[in-house]
Protein backbone atom coordinates (compact mmCIF):
# COMPACT_ATOMS: atom_id res chain seq x y z
CA UNK A 1 0.00 0.00 0.00
CA UNK A 2 1.68 3.19 -0.80
CA UNK A 3 2.35 5.83 1.87
CA UNK A 4 -0.11 8.29 0.24
CA UNK A 5 -3.03 5.82 0.29
CA UNK A 6 -5.62 7.95 2.98
CA UNK A 7 -9.50 7.29 3.49
CA UNK A 8 -11.98 9.87 3.08
CA UNK A 9 -14.09 11.83 6.15
CA UNK A 10 -16.50 8.89 6.03
CA UNK A 11 -14.28 6.23 6.28
CA UNK A 12 -13.76 4.47 9.25
CA UNK A 13 -11.06 1.84 10.43
CA UNK A 14 -12.63 -0.49 13.14
CA UNK A 15 -9.81 -2.53 14.61
CA UNK A 16 -10.94 -5.47 16.72
CA UNK A 17 -9.75 -6.39 20.17
CA UNK A 18 -5.84 -5.89 19.86
CA UNK A 19 -5.25 -7.32 23.16
CA UNK A 20 -2.70 -8.82 25.29
CA UNK A 21 -5.15 -12.17 25.90
CA UNK A 22 -5.59 -12.35 22.07
CA UNK A 23 -1.58 -12.75 21.32
CA UNK A 24 0.70 -14.92 21.89
CA UNK A 25 1.37 -15.78 25.78
CA UNK A 26 -2.14 -14.49 26.60
CA UNK A 27 -5.28 -16.46 27.52
CA UNK A 28 -7.00 -17.03 24.93
CA UNK A 29 -3.56 -16.77 22.11
CA UNK A 30 -4.52 -16.66 18.20
CA UNK A 31 -2.07 -17.98 16.61
CA UNK A 32 0.77 -14.99 15.05
CA UNK A 33 -2.14 -12.45 16.60
CA UNK A 34 1.33 -10.06 16.54
CA UNK A 35 2.02 -10.36 13.13
CA UNK A 36 -0.72 -7.91 12.54
CA UNK A 37 -0.10 -4.92 14.67
CA UNK A 38 2.47 -3.37 12.44
CA UNK A 39 -0.13 -3.28 9.19
CA UNK A 40 -2.90 -2.23 11.63
CA UNK A 41 -0.20 0.28 12.88
CA UNK A 42 -0.08 1.70 9.33
CA UNK A 43 -3.49 1.05 8.16
CA UNK A 44 -4.40 3.08 11.85
CA UNK A 45 -1.99 5.73 10.40
CA UNK A 46 -4.01 6.45 6.98
CA UNK A 47 -7.52 6.87 8.45
CA UNK A 48 -8.99 9.95 10.10
CA UNK A 49 -11.43 7.92 12.22
CA UNK A 50 -10.25 5.17 14.13
CA UNK A 51 -12.77 3.37 16.31
CA UNK A 52 -11.24 0.92 19.10
CA UNK A 53 -13.01 -2.49 20.12
CA UNK A 54 -12.06 -4.27 23.69
CA UNK A 55 -13.37 -7.71 24.80
CA UNK A 56 -14.22 -6.35 28.65
CA UNK A 57 -15.90 -9.37 30.53
CA UNK A 58 -16.61 -9.54 34.59
CA UNK A 59 -15.12 -12.38 36.14
CA UNK A 60 -17.22 -15.37 36.13
CA UNK A 61 -18.64 -14.06 32.69
CA UNK A 62 -20.77 -16.69 31.39
CA UNK A 63 -18.87 -17.13 28.20
CA UNK A 64 -15.78 -18.76 30.41
CA UNK A 65 -15.91 -22.52 30.86
CA UNK A 66 -14.58 -22.33 34.25
CA UNK A 67 -18.47 -21.10 35.07
CA UNK A 68 -19.63 -24.02 33.64
CA UNK A 69 -18.60 -26.83 36.26
CA UNK A 70 -17.91 -29.93 34.31
CA UNK A 71 -17.88 -28.27 30.81
CA UNK A 72 -14.77 -28.45 28.88
CA UNK A 73 -12.80 -25.52 26.89
CA UNK A 74 -14.23 -24.39 23.33
CA UNK A 75 -17.35 -26.53 23.90
CA UNK A 76 -20.65 -25.27 22.38
CA UNK A 77 -23.40 -24.72 25.10
CA UNK A 78 -26.95 -23.65 24.53
CA UNK A 79 -26.85 -20.07 26.21
CA UNK A 80 -30.56 -18.52 26.88
CA UNK A 81 -29.80 -15.97 23.64
CA UNK A 82 -28.34 -19.72 21.53
CA UNK A 83 -25.38 -21.33 20.89
CA UNK A 84 -22.38 -20.17 22.87
CA UNK A 85 -18.34 -21.15 22.53
CA UNK A 86 -16.81 -21.66 26.39
CA UNK A 87 -13.74 -19.98 26.19
CA UNK A 88 -11.14 -20.05 28.69
CA UNK A 89 -11.08 -16.82 31.33
CA UNK A 90 -10.07 -13.90 29.25
CA UNK A 91 -10.18 -10.23 28.80
CA UNK A 92 -11.41 -9.59 32.31
CA UNK A 93 -11.92 -6.12 33.15
CA UNK A 94 -9.05 -4.31 34.55
CA UNK A 95 -6.36 -7.41 33.89
CA UNK A 96 -3.35 -6.42 32.21
CA UNK A 97 -4.74 -9.31 29.51
CA UNK A 98 -7.61 -7.04 28.57
CA UNK A 99 -5.14 -3.80 27.77
CA UNK A 100 -4.36 -3.12 24.34
CA UNK A 101 -1.05 -4.67 22.98
CA UNK A 102 1.79 -2.16 23.73
CA UNK A 103 2.87 -2.33 20.06
CA UNK A 104 -0.77 -1.21 18.63
CA UNK A 105 -0.27 2.72 17.77
CA UNK A 106 -3.77 4.67 17.14
CA UNK A 107 -3.23 7.24 19.53
CA UNK A 108 -5.98 9.54 17.45
CA UNK A 109 -8.58 6.67 17.49
CA UNK A 110 -11.67 8.50 18.96
CA UNK A 111 -14.02 5.80 20.21
CA UNK A 112 -13.18 2.92 22.40
CA UNK A 113 -16.14 0.60 22.12
CA UNK A 114 -16.11 -2.13 25.42
CA UNK A 115 -18.09 -5.43 24.26
CA UNK A 116 -19.11 -8.35 27.03
CA UNK A 117 -19.46 -6.78 29.77
CA UNK A 118 -22.51 -8.13 30.77
CA UNK A 119 -22.21 -11.12 32.92
CA UNK A 120 -24.82 -13.30 31.37
CA UNK A 121 -24.15 -12.39 27.82
CA UNK A 122 -21.41 -12.71 25.23
CA UNK A 123 -20.80 -10.15 22.45
CA UNK A 124 -19.05 -11.28 19.55
CA UNK A 125 -20.05 -8.68 17.16
CA UNK A 126 -19.05 -4.73 17.83
CA UNK A 127 -23.04 -3.70 16.95
CA UNK A 128 -24.76 -6.30 19.22
CA UNK A 129 -24.38 -8.93 21.64
CA UNK A 130 -24.77 -12.45 20.84
CA UNK A 131 -28.78 -12.41 21.61
CA UNK A 132 -28.45 -10.58 18.41
CA UNK A 133 -30.80 -7.71 20.08
CA UNK A 134 -28.84 -5.81 22.26
CA UNK A 135 -27.19 -2.66 20.98
CA UNK A 136 -23.80 -1.22 21.90
CA UNK A 137 -24.59 2.03 20.56
CA UNK A 138 -22.08 1.85 17.64
CA UNK A 139 -24.09 2.14 15.40
CA UNK A 140 -25.42 5.52 16.48
CA UNK A 141 -22.21 6.99 16.73
CA UNK A 142 -20.94 6.10 13.21
CA UNK A 143 -24.46 7.47 11.71
CA UNK A 144 -24.00 10.71 13.36
CA UNK A 145 -20.53 11.19 12.50
CA UNK A 146 -21.47 10.55 9.01
CA UNK A 147 -19.12 7.07 9.10
CA UNK A 148 -20.74 5.44 6.05
CA UNK A 149 -17.74 2.69 5.01
CA UNK A 150 -16.26 0.93 7.62
CA UNK A 151 -12.67 -1.12 7.09
CA UNK A 152 -11.88 -4.03 9.63
CA UNK A 153 -9.10 -5.33 11.18
CA UNK A 154 -7.64 -7.17 14.18
CA UNK A 155 -8.99 -10.45 16.24
CA UNK A 156 -10.35 -12.88 15.88
CA UNK A 157 -11.30 -13.18 11.76
CA UNK A 158 -13.17 -15.97 12.23
CA UNK A 159 -15.43 -14.90 15.64
CA UNK A 160 -15.62 -10.76 16.55
CA UNK A 161 -13.84 -9.47 13.63
CA UNK A 162 -16.81 -11.55 11.58
CA UNK A 163 -19.69 -10.67 13.14
CA UNK A 164 -18.88 -7.00 13.65
CA UNK A 165 -18.11 -6.76 9.79
CA UNK A 166 -21.20 -8.51 8.86
CA UNK A 167 -23.87 -6.70 11.49
CA UNK A 168 -22.08 -3.56 9.40
CA UNK A 169 -23.41 -4.68 6.42
CA UNK A 170 -26.64 -5.89 7.75
CA UNK A 171 -26.87 -2.45 9.16
CA UNK A 172 -26.36 -0.66 5.86
CA UNK A 173 -22.87 0.33 5.85
CA UNK A 174 -20.25 -0.33 3.17
CA UNK A 175 -18.10 -3.25 4.97
CA UNK A 176 -14.85 -4.29 4.07
CA UNK A 177 -12.26 -7.09 5.80
CA UNK A 178 -8.75 -6.49 5.51
CA UNK A 179 -7.71 -10.02 5.92
CA UNK A 180 -3.79 -9.39 6.05
CA UNK A 181 -4.48 -7.27 9.11
CA UNK A 182 -6.70 -10.16 11.14
CA UNK A 183 -5.47 -13.84 12.35
CA UNK A 184 -8.19 -16.61 12.75
CA UNK A 185 -8.66 -19.02 15.97
CA UNK A 186 -10.10 -21.46 13.76
CA UNK A 187 -12.02 -23.47 15.66
CA UNK A 188 -13.98 -26.52 13.94
CA UNK A 189 -14.31 -25.03 10.25
CA UNK A 190 -14.82 -21.05 11.93
CA UNK A 191 -12.35 -19.44 9.48
CA UNK A 192 -14.06 -21.57 6.21
CA UNK A 193 -17.65 -20.71 6.99
CA UNK A 194 -16.32 -17.16 8.09
CA UNK A 195 -15.40 -16.88 4.41
CA UNK A 196 -18.47 -18.43 2.70
CA UNK A 197 -20.64 -16.32 5.34
CA UNK A 198 -18.93 -12.98 4.32
CA UNK A 199 -18.92 -13.73 0.68
CA UNK A 200 -22.82 -14.36 0.68
CA UNK A 201 -23.54 -11.07 2.55
CA UNK A 202 -21.28 -9.30 0.15
CA UNK A 203 -18.34 -7.85 1.82
CA UNK A 204 -14.95 -8.06 0.62
CA UNK A 205 -11.81 -9.93 2.12
CA UNK A 206 -9.11 -7.31 0.72
CA UNK A 207 -5.61 -7.09 1.03
CA UNK A 208 -3.99 -3.58 2.17
CA UNK A 209 -1.84 -3.97 -1.06
CA UNK A 210 -5.32 -4.07 -2.93
CA UNK A 211 -6.10 -0.37 -1.70
CA UNK A 212 -4.69 1.60 -4.63
C1 LIG B 1 -13.23 -13.14 20.78
C2 LIG B 1 -13.76 -15.22 21.56
C3 LIG B 1 -14.15 -14.69 22.77
C4 LIG B 1 -12.71 -12.30 19.66
C5 LIG B 1 -13.64 -12.58 21.98
O1 LIG B 1 -12.24 -11.18 19.90
O2 LIG B 1 -12.77 -12.77 18.50
N1 LIG B 1 -13.31 -14.44 20.57
N2 LIG B 1 -14.08 -13.37 22.96
ZN1 LIG C 1 -14.48 -12.59 24.89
Amino acid sequence: MSERATFSDNDALIVVDVQNDFCPGGALAVPRADEVIPIVNSLAARFHNVVLTQDWHPQGHSSFASTHPGRRLFETIAAPYGPQVLWPDHCVQGSSGAQFHQALRAPHAALIVRKGFRRDIDSYSAFYENDRRTPTGLTGYLRERGLTRLFFAGLALDFCVRYSAEDARRQGFDAFVVEDACRAIDLEGSLTATHASLSKLGIPCLRTSEFI
